[in-house]
Order: C-alpha cells, then sequence, then structure tokens
C-alpha cells in the first residue's frame, strides 16, 4: 500500500525536498507546506525543504526555501497535486535519489519510484492528512501550522466545500482539522479578500460573458483590459468560479491573455471538458482543467470543441 511505502521511505531519507505545481493555488501550497510540518514535527533532525517560486499571492501560507543543487544528491523527492511533469515547478525534481507522485489529478504522466495518485480525493491536501492519519500511532504528529495548511487547501479546492468533489471523508477530516486552534476567519479573510480592481473586473465580467444555447460561456480578458482594469493573469485565477450559479451555464471558459500565450480556463457542471484542454497544450479534472492557446483564432477552435462537448451533453440528458 503507498501509504506504507511513503512512510517507509521518509524514515530512511535525511533530507526531503518536497515541490509542487507551478502556478500553485493553496492546495498546492497546503499539501506541499503541511506535508513539511509533519515531517519536520515528527522527525526534527531531518531537513525537509520547499522547492518552488514563491508565489506572493500565497505567502500568508508558506515560505519557500532556496534549494542548492548539491541537496538533491541524497535527498528524497516528493511532487504534491501534479499529474504532468512539465508543470512541476523547479525541474531540478529529477535530480533526487528518489521520487514519490502524490496527487488527486488523473494521471497523465507517471513518474516516480512510488506514486499515490486518488482521483476520489477532493484535494492533495486531504491526502496529505489521510498520510498522517494512518500513521499517527506510528509517530507521525501534526502540528497547528500544518492543520492550518491542510484545511486551506481542502478549501480552496473544494470552493469551500462546495463542488461535487466534497466526500463525507472530506468532511470529516476538516472537521478534524478544524479542532486545531488557528484562526479560521482570519484563514478565509487571506484567502478570500477580494482586492478593489478585481472586484471592478468581477463587475466587467459580469457584464460581458456570453452564453449559447447549448449552455456554453465564454469570457475574453485581454491585456488591454488587465490593463484598464489594473489586474494581473495570476489575480484572474480567482475568477473563473463566478459563473457557476448563473442560470443556462453548463460549462464556462475564461480566456486570459498573457504575454505570448492565451490562459485558457475551463469549468463545467457536467460536459466533461478537460479533453478540449488535453487537445490544447493543457489537462486536469474531467469539470476543471486548464490549456494554452497560442492566439485568438485557436480560442475560438476551444469554443467550437466546447460547444460541442455541451451540444451532445444536453442531448444526452
Ligand atoms: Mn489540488
Amino acid at each position: 500500500m503507498c501509504i506504507n511505502q511513503i512512510f517507509e521511505k521518509i524514515k530512511v531519507y535525511d533530507t526531503i525536498i518536497i515541490h509542487r505545481h507551478v502556478r500553485p493555488d493553496p492546495d498546492a501550497y497546503g499539501s506541499q507546506a503541511g506535508l513539511k510540518e509533519i515531517i519536520k514535527a515528527s522527525f526534527p533532525e531531518k531537513t525537509v525543504l520547499l522547492a518552488g517560486k514563491q508565489e506572493p499571492t500565497l505567502g500568508y501560507l508558506a515560505d519557500m526555501d532556496d534549494v542548492e543543487d548539491d541537496t538533491y544528491h541524497d535527498a528524497l523527492v516528493i511532487v504534491c497535486d501534479t499529474a504532468n511533469e512539465a508543470r512541476i515547478c523547479d525541474q531540478r525534481y529529477k535530480q533526487g535519489k528518489g521520487l514519490i507522485k502524490i496527487d488527486h489529478h488523473p494521471n497523465v504522466d507517471e513518474y516516480g519510484d512510488i506514486q499515490w495518485v486518488d482521483t476520489d480525493a477532493s484535494s492533495t491536501s486531504e491526502l496529505i492528512y489521510e498520510f498522517y492519519l494512518a500513521k499517527s500511532d506510528e509517530g507521525l504528529t501534526l502540528p497547528e501550522n500544518g492543520a492550518r495548511l491542510l484545511y486551506a487547501g481542502i478549501v480552496g479546492d473544494t470552493g469551500r466545500f462546495l463542488f461535487p468533489s466534497t466526500t463525507t471523508k472530506t468532511l470529516k477530516y476538516a472537521a478534524d482539522l478544524v479542532k486545531y486552534p488557528f484562526d479560521r476567519p482570519a484563514l478565509y479573510n487571506l484567502m478570500y479578500n477580494t482586492k478593489l480592481p478585481v472586484s471592478r473586473l468581477k463587475g466587467y465580467i459580469l457584464q460581458n460573458f456570453t452564453v449559447t444555447e447549448s449552455g456554453l460561456s465564454t469570457v475574453r480578458i485581454s491585456k488591454e483590459i488587465l490593463d484598464r482594469f489594473h489586474v494581473t493573469v495570476v489575480e484572474t485565477s480567482q475568477l473563473v468560479g463566478m459563473l457557476g450559479d448563473v442560470e443556462g451555464i453548463l460549462a464556462w471558459a475564461f480566456f486570459v491573455e498573457e504575454d505570448e500565450i492565451i490562459r485558457v480556463r475551463l469549468r463545467s457542471k457536467g460536459p466533461i471538458v478537460n479533453k478540449v484542454a488535453a487537445n490544447h497544450n493543457g489537462g486536469g479534472h474531467p469539470m476543471a482543467s486548464g490549456a494554452t492557446a497560442y492566439s485568438w483564432e485557436e480560442t475560438e477552435v476551444i469554443t467550437e470543441e466546447l460547444e460541442e462537448v455541451c451540444k451532445a451533453y444536453k442531448n444526452s440528458q
């Protein structure tokens, strides 16, 4: 069983380096840094480092460490929350002595000596809690900050327990985590506090999204719009969920212009959208995925493909 193997590996190594995906979200940070807290608290003599580029908007969760190249030689590398190798932040992950993958996304790239992939889990943070729980009577400890991090990851990936990925297990683990005395309202404020420019952009999106008869909505955010509203591409990522409660929308796409590419974010309440994402340099969950377009023409092609998926879905209902 993966949990046993992972636990045995962690016990053997003195140095453990934990990675996660590029453009991190609270689950990427929460699972990565939450696992560090568990290992540090349980094995104080071990060196545990967080690799990857610091994301300023997630600085309230954790700080990344400076990892020297040499440190990888005898290290165990654990990659959290990342389905494909190209999306691993800091490509030195290959330079360790051992490699473990822990993830809840559909298994795109098989990498690692041990792979623990559970697509029924709401989040990788949920898996890290499960790991702790399974081995708590064999010495694993979860300190308060670790509980805060895992809770943030679960909250982030479930849209505050709203998405269908939220299971009885998710809620049970969350209930366990809130027994710790960390400041939950303060955490929510940090996660969901919306800056004024972003709120204004929300208003623009609500005024301008399209909807087709088959229930597809698209939102086009050009560089010009980003500049006009003083919002960055990263900041737009928190807005993708906002069309989920609009009547008649089954699936939606955000096209956000970024330097040479157009970032594509897909969400759905039924139609399977990750195949369309895979056609366009992306992937992810069946109902939440991302892709990259190289021109506005390509976004038209994506829109047509999504339209087909929505039509087929509607006809099958
Ligand atoms: Mn995740």
